[in-house]
């Protein structure tokens, strides 16, 4: 790989001055908070000059582009990441050395972007880092927002939401561009006017907002790569008319003032479900509008024929958040531009692809007619049209069959289907995984996959090796470096050379010694946050994504509390001593979700203060599970749970993240697991539970009856009447009877546990037994960690937008050199 040359003393000066003309301190003086900002700048200058020269590769040889369009680009930290993939990591970390400052220190620093949830807005991130490291031209869309994810705090065993304040100090990265600020326009009414036999659709009465792009450096590893995050920041319009004296234009500027604030004020919370809000459609529409007016900006600056844009530029849908891409698409390029429908329809669906990650009702994006109308009247028109010509097509196809129509249309009932229009609209739909893809294809998506199955493609998801084994474990990072060449950081594969060394005993103990260290440096972390000590040489049994039921948190608690009955129970019994811990953000107005995070800090009190069971057994909750932190717990993990009943997880991205820093699954036959299995094999993973089609077979019977169970099984009996008889709850012994009741009467879908947990919880059970066995053999135990690191090449995001670029996107891949 091609390192460029770094230039030690022309950083630190920069370092030096930055420190001086930002804060008019000496290093010296300067706060920590301070020394990150003058870092980050002279990180951001060094990346200026590719960054530039990209950008002229770009306009020079005219690749296509694709737009990455996304609600959600969890970034987490930018320094570090900069570095590594400048190459300059180790080097920048002794010249700050040299002048007494320590890079870890300065990292911290540092607050995460947090401008996603979870699963989805990651795989975002993961994808530009991808896309600039394979030397595709590429541009993240999405939005400012003013806060991010929330930041969790424990009170009291419960969760609070504490705003995520993290552009208070200001980001050093982002570069404002207000000279190519967009106009986007909601509400009003649309007047037609003929002009010469051709109708023309005039928008009034609007509100309107300016769209200002703010850009975020995306760096290739090594390659000079530069591409950009661009997310848009609101602004009113007109914000002088303030001093009109005009009462109804003053009130008009207040009114898009407070709009422009209100648009990028928060990310919403919600993980896997839809919040219907008129607020949530507006952002939508507001980065989507300025994105695609961006775009064709863009195109027209070279290209004269925009029936050609396609050739040049696709926009990949991430989930149907930003679905109204087509018909903004469709819209500019008849209003705008002067195509006809059927011109317009050509260009919009060979430039829209739709990628789609849950199958989970709840979250399915439906919007009511009426806000969806009123808000974008002239988009909803088109969107009228679509729908009409499309039902047309299902009527040719399926004569008289008034199911179809129904099951298919995208206006329906009242409420306009995102996932319709996208399908219709685009020229591929993709799943996350073989299974999820197969899931959509059988049932999901079956009337639409019959209609049309040369749109449907699977792309299994990845994760970037470069956050999170180059950086989030350096340790590890150098012993496979030292073991298969460094190659696999940008061709992961390579990691499989590993497997030679996987009975070699000299192998295995300084894996499992890099393994302990990890341990050590997250137990010192746990001991400092929640102030528990914790054993590293406990198997750390680890359950770290957002809180939602079908992942089933509650389960693995259930689980701690059985283990904890029977150390109480028997205990002259040899037990291996574990360590649970959870990290996981419930959204903010999901009861349920939340009463579980009590309850699993409600056994955590319980059990790490029972002096009795000699410290056999830990629980720790951390608090903030974010993507900074993650690159620590994943290093330190023995056993990864995966545990969502079968067919509900489209993909899991964490269990990647696990697999590739040497912990072994613990999980169901769902989502990428079963990829996971199919790469390292049965016998290196702890596989149990109901199979996806039983899941999906039982569900279709109205599920089962768990008083079966509760009656026959003495010792989940025990467990869940611990749910209502106060023994983690003495002070309010009905504080978990929501739980209790879920899983024994109605958790929802007018059902007792819907999500399976009781059903599977034995079968669970004995796979936590297996792992108990297996790692008390510590060279069974080191072999089948680092078979799973060996096998993990598949998952790499390297791979995975490759697949993109091949099957959906067609890019041109560019090459950028830089003089020196
Ligand atoms: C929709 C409408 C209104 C408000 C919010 C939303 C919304 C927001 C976020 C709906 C869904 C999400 C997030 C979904 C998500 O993260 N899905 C995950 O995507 C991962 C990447 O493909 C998969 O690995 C996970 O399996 C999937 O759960």
């Amino acid at each position: 790989m091609a390192k460029r040359t770094f230039n030690k003393e022309f950083f630190i000066r920069s370092v030096k001055y930055n420190v001086r003309t930002l804060f008019r301190k000496e290093i010296e003086e300067a706060t920590e908070q301070q020394i990150f900002q003058a870092v980050g700048y002279a990180v951001k200058d060094a990346i200026m000059d590719a960054w530039i020269a990209t950008q002229k590769e770009y306009e020079k040889s005219d690749p296509k582009i694709v737009y990455y369009m996304s609600m959600e680009f969890l970034m987490g930290r930018a320094l570090g990441n900069n570095l590594i993939n400048l190459t300059f990591y180790d080097e920048v970390k002794e010249a700050l050395e040299e002048i007494g400052l320590d890079l870890n220190m300065i990292e911290d620093q540092e607050p995460d972007a947090a401008l996603g949830n979870g699963g989805l807005g990651r795989l975002a991130a993961c994808f530009m880092d991808s896309l600039a490291t394979l030397g595709y031209a590429a541009y993240g869309c999405g939005i400012r927002y003013r806060y991010g994810m929330f930041k969790q705090q424990i009170v009291d065993g419960y969760q609070v939401e504490v705003p995520d304040m993290w552009l208070k100090n200001g980001n050093p990265f982002e570069l404002r561009r207000p000279e190519y600020a967009k106009t986007v326009k909601f509400g009003g009414y649309v007047r037609i006017e003929n002009h010469n036999g051709k109708n023309v659709f005039i928008q009034e009465g609007y509100q309107s907002v300016l769209a200002v792009p703010v850009d975020l450096p995306i760096v290739g590893y090594g390659n000079n790569v530069i591409n950009t995050l661009r997310i848009w920041d609101a602004e009113a319009v007109n914000s002088f008319e303030l001093d009109r004296f005009d009462k109804g234009e003053y009130e008009k500027a207040v009114e898009q003032e407070n709009l422009a604030r209100n648009l990028v004020e928060v990310l919403y919370p919600n993980d896997n479900h839809m919040a219907g809000k008129e607020l949530r459609l507006k952002q939508q529409y507001f980065f989507v509008s300025a994105s695609v007016q961006e775009a064709i900006a863009k195109y027209k600056k070279n290209h004269s024929d925009i029936r050609k844009f396609y050739e040049k530029a696709t926009f990949q849908l991430n989930d149907t958040h930003p679905t109204v891409a087509v018909a903004e698409l469709m819209r500019i390029l008849m209003d705008e531009e002067g195509l006809e429908w059927d011109e317009a329809w050509d260009v919009t669906t060979k430039t829209c692809a739709y990628t789609n990650h849950t199958i989970m009702a709840e979250a399915l994006e439906k919007w009511p007619i009426e806000l969806f109308s009123r808000l974008l009247p002239r988009i909803y028109q088109i969107v009228e049209e679509i729908n009409r010509r499309f039902v047309i097509e299902i009527q040719k196809q399926y004569p008289n069959n008034y199911e179809k129509v129904k099951k298919m249309a995208i206006i329906m009932d009242g409420q306009v289907k995102m996932a319709h229009l996208a399908i219709v609209a685009g020229y591929s739909v993709n799943g996350v995984a073989k299974l999820h893809t197969e899931i959509l294809k059988k049932r999901e998506l079956k009337d639409f996959y019959e209609m049309m199955p040369q749109k449907f493609n699977n792309k299994t998801n990845g994760i970037t090796q470069r956050r999170f084994l180059l950086h989030g474990n350096p340790l590890l990072a150098k012993w496979v470096t030292e073991h298969v060449g460094d190659e696999w950081i940008t061709d992961l594969p390579r990691i499989k050379g590993l497997a030679v060394y996987v009975d070699d005993e000299k192998a295995q103990h300084e894996f499992m010694n890099i393994k302990y260290q990890n341990k050590v440096r997250l137990a010192k972390y746990i001991k400092e946050h929640n102030g528990i000590d914790v054993d590293p040489r406990s198997i750390f049994d680890v359950q770290v994504k957002r809180l939602h039921e079908y992942k089933r948190q509650l389960m693995n608690i259930l689980h701690v509390m059985y283990l904890y009955n029977q150390i109480k129970e028997h205990p002259e019994k040899d037990f291996y001593p574990r360590t649970f811990i959870f990290g996981a953000k419930a959204a903010a107005g999901y009861m349920r979700a939340k009463l579980t995070i009590k309850l699993i800090n409600s056994v955590a009190d319980v059990v790490n203060n029972d002096a009795s069971i000699n410290g056999k057994l830990k629980v720790v909750f951390i608090e903030d599970y974010r993507v900074s932190n993650a690159e620590w717990i994943f290093a330190a993990a023995d056993v990864s749970e995966q545990i969502s009943t079968a067919s509900k997880e489209a993909s899991g991205t964490g269990n990647m993240k696990f697999m590739l820093n040497g912990a072994v699954t613990l999980g169901t036959m769902d989502g990428a697991n079963v990829e996971i299995v199919e790469e390292v094999g049965e016998e290196n993973a702890f596989i149990f539970g109901m199979s996806a089609d039983e899941v999906i077979d039982l569900e279709s019977k109205g599920g089962y009856d768990p008083s079966q169970l509760f009656n026959t099984d003495q010792e989940i009996r025990h467990v869940l009447m611990q749910l209502i008889n106060g023994e983690y709850a003495p002070n309010d012994p009905e504080r978990f009877r929501e739980l209790y009741n879920a899983l024994l009467i109605d958790g929802g879908y007018n059902r007792p546990d819907p999500y399976f947990i009781l059903k599977d919880f034995r079968s669970y059970a004995d796979a936590q037994r297996r792992v108990e066995e297996a790692y008390r053999d510590e060279k069974r135990w080191a072999k089948m960690a680092m078979l799973n690191v060996a096998h993990s090449g598949k998952f790499t995001s390297d791979r995975t937008i490759q697949e993109y670029v091949d099957d959906i996107w067609k890019l041109d891949k560019v090459t950028v050199k830089l003089e020196e």
